[in-house]
């Protein structure tokens, strides 16, 4: 079912008070169980727009539920897209509060920085000539909806649930990688929590950016120059509990880190 303006007004709204709140909400299709693709996507545009009016800026997108184990753990199995701002970055090694967090969780992840735009039907050799470096990622997710319960609808009006991204050091010369053989390893402390593969996001992470691009050329847009991506998640996530340093590793990279505190 598509939704009138003033109910994708209504929902961004709910969305963005349950973020600034860190409160939970019922998901939306529990009220509306059709709720139909673009009308998620026109409450995550509405959505974006309340922080642009707070003076956040737009620095790039997000893809999602690319890797097996992220669509068993959510129960979803397409991918899924969102908006990166600069509120959203943490510097590396920085303390990261968990105040006003609903129930967040971390993922490792592989970024990449896109220097010209992109749309339509683009090739892993022209996304490697757009691309101006790779880097580690760690991605926090926090979703809006209760117990993290939501459907492919609800995840997409909630900005595929995110929060912050933590990027690593850029490695420019991106053909000194092996895009899709990094191991990955996510340790808390010492201990290892998850471990996966780059292959483990749709084979090839650039064949992610290859999706988005085209899942944004289907709504009209292109991805801009200048975009930082976050390619999906390789392993499942995991809950932050305060008091911990999480560490992402991964092969032709140096570690991440970020320090999780109440
Ligand atoms: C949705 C966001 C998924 C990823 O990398 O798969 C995502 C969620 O799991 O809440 O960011
Ligand atoms: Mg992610």
């Amino acid at each position: 079912m598509a939704l009138s303006d003033t109910d994708i007004k209504a929902w961004s709204e709910a969305l963005n008070l349950a973020e600034q709140n860190g409160t939970a909400m019922k998901r939306i299709t529990k009220t509306i169980p059709d709720l139909d693709i673009p009308s998620s996507y026109d409450i995550q545009d509405r959505l974006i727009r309340l922080r642009c009016d707070r003076g956040e800026q737009i620095v790039g997108y997000k893809m999602g539920l690319t890797s097996k184990a992220k669509m068993e753990q959510m129960g979803v199995s397409d991918p899924i897209m969102g908006v990166l701002t600069d509120a959203m970055k943490v510097e590396s090694n920085a303390n990261y509060s968990l105040k006003n967090k609903i129930h967040p969780r971390i993922e490792p992840e592989i970024a990449f920085h896109i220097k010209s735009e992109l749309k339509g039907n683009v090739g892993r050799e022209k996304l490697l000539g757009a691309c101006s470096w790779a880097s580690l990622a760690l991605e926090i997710i926090d979703s809006r909806y209760r117990n993290f319960d939501f459907r492919l609808p609800d995840v997409l009006a909630d900005n595929c649930s995110s929060t912050g991204f933590v990027l690593g050091e850029a490695i420019s010369n991106i053909a000194s990688l092996a895009l899709d053989n990094i191991q990955l390893q996510m340790t808390f402390d010492d201990k290892v929590m998850q471990e996966g593969s780059s292959s483990a996001i749709l084979g090839h992470p650039l064949d992610s950016l290859e999706a988005l691009v085209s899942m944004l050329s289907a709504r009209g847009k292109s991805l801009p120059a200048d975009s930082i991506v976050l390619a999906g998640a390789a392993t499942a996530a995991v809950t932050l509990e305060a008091g911990t340093k999480v560490t992402v590793s991964g092969t032709g990279f140096s570690p991440v880190n970020l320090s999780i505190v109440s």
